[in-house]
């Protein structure tokens, strides 16, 4: 890089927020991966749209890369600066600007919190409905940039379901308005579609328009124990055949192991191999009976050994927590991440086959599987033994991930369900899309950034 580019974007922009320090860069080079050692070349911290133009049209001509940041909460190294990039975090774009009534839309600044943005439709009788763990960290520019998925995906989809209109700068340095907020736009492709997922290749998205919708009715929190895996889906049947589900996620006895010793409460007082957390609409007697009902149907034919339905808000909050803690319980281990999908019909044989696998092939390592199965996402953290070197856990996971894309691919599944591609994936790519995919993927990229000065190295 030329040593005088910083200089020159100073010159362009001497208002603009630039920060050096080595706890700056360490701080802004690293997501919630903590496997590269952060180097970036600086942190820009935009106020304004201009701003973000002109430091991208300054990096095209002076040819830095850019790493687009948010919360850095990403699981895939997405947001990583290890290689002299300009770090470009919206921290400072993190503003509501309009929330309009009729159409039902909420505009936002992309470095605002998903929790912020929650409370902002709540304020108008309305819910954002994206929702996981990290929503007090995270921002809305990075759940757009990987299509974030989480807890309420089997009622409300992903990211991409609530994005009404996007304001992008390319990589080329262009301004483009997305849709508008239009439902119906029938004009040739729809680009914003694009941006959404594209994990800061693409562009930088610096205004969203999201789509809100009404608040639903009140609801109720289930904890099962569950005594072995065929009983998982068959529980998912069940409650699914007669309560109105928003949320069906699932943990093992490790992952409860965990979460215990960072300091929740175990549930009960007999261990078992699998739990799972289900919220369902709840808002009269009947619904509440037919809960019931369910559960004592899952007790009479075996597939649910133990089981409390909160009756509480409180109470469904410390069900949640057993379940949303999870990744910070293992966080200071640094497990290795997986996050892999199939169609939710495919779960119960997918399920056994990876069991064979992992059993097979990480003999002495701690799995813990937990994750959205309702929607056929799984999470497998394998967490590091303290005298493994982490050089050489990484690797033989690298290995096993190998084998798993294997049987993924006999499942017609994915290598990344929601975490994004990142740095992480990369050489799994192409287990999951085809080699005529990533030629046109790469084409795509080459036309919105053709210095290749968007996040490069992540995705491939
Ligand atoms: C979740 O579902 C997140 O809790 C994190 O996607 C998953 O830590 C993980 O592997
Ligand atoms: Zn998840």
């Amino acid at each position: 890089m030329n040593p005088l580019s910083l200089d020159a974007l100073r010159h362009r922009l001497p208002e603009l927020k630039l920060l050096t320090e080595p706890a700056d860069l360490e701080h802004y080079g690293r997501d919630w991966t903590r496997r590269w050692t952060p180097a970036p070349l600086a942190i820009a911290l935009p106020a304004s749209v201009e701003e973000v133009q002109t430091i991208v049209r300054w990096a095209n001509e002076f040819g830095v890369a850019i790493v687009p940041s948010g919360g850095r909460t990403g699981l895939s190294g997405g947001a990583v600066a290890a290689s002299g990039e300009l770090v470009v975090s919206l921290d400072r774009l993190n503003r509501v600007l309009t929330f309009d009534a009729i159409d039902r839309t909420l505009t936002v600044q992309p470095g605002i919190a998903l929790e912020a943005i929650q409370n902002a439709a709540r304020e108008h009788g309305l819910v954002y409905p994206v929702d996981f763990g990290a929503r007090g960290s995270c921002q809305i520019g990075g759940n757009i940039a990987t299509n974030a998925g989480g807890i309420r995906v089997i009622r409300y989809g992903n990211t991409r379901n609530w994005i009404a209109g996007i304001k992008v700068i390319t990589g080329a340095g262009e301004l483009l308005d997305l849709n508008r907020g239009l439902i119906k736009n029938a004009t040739g492709y729809d680009l914003r579609h694009l941006f959404i997922g594209s994990e800061g290749t693409l562009g930088i998205v610096v205004e969203a328009t999201l789509a809100l919708t009404d608040a639903p009715p009140p609801s109720q929190v289930m904890l099962f124990a569950i005594p072995h895996m065929d009983a998982l889906m068959q529980v998912f049947g069940a409650c699914r055949a007669r309560l109105s589900l928003s949320a069906f996620e699932f943990f093992t006895d490790r992952a409860l192991h965990h979460v215990a010793a960072h300091g929740a409460q175990k549930p009960f007082a007999e261990s078992s191999p699998y739990y799972v957390v289900t919220e369902f609409d709840a808002a009269g007697e009947a619904q509440q009976a037919e809960a019931l009902a369910v559960f004592e149907h899952c007790l009479e034919n075996g597939w649910v050994s133990d089981g409390v339905i909160s009756q509480s808000e409180a109470q469904a909050r410390s069900l949640w927590r057993l379940r949303e803690d999870i990744t910070e319980s293992l966080a200071p281990h640094k497990p290795y991440k997986n996050d892999i999908s199939v169609r939710i019909a495919v779960v119960p044989a997918f399920l056994h086959d990876m069991q064979d696998l992992l059993m097979r092939e990480y003999p002495h390592f701690d799995v813990v599987w937990f994750g959205h199965i309702g929607d056929g996402n799984l999470h497998i953290n394998i967490v590091k033994p303290a005298e493994v070197d982490y050089a050489v856990f990484i690797a033989e996971c690298e290995r096993v991930t190998e084998l798993m894309c294997d049987v993924l691919a006999r499942h017609g599944g994915s290598i990344s369900a929601e975490h994004g591609i990142g740095l992480v994936k990369k050489p799994y790519l192409a287990s999951a899309r085809s080699a005529a995919d990533i030629a046109l993927m790469r084409g795509i990229r080459a036309v919105l950034d053709p210095n290749g000065i968007m996040n490069p190295g992540k995705l491939f």
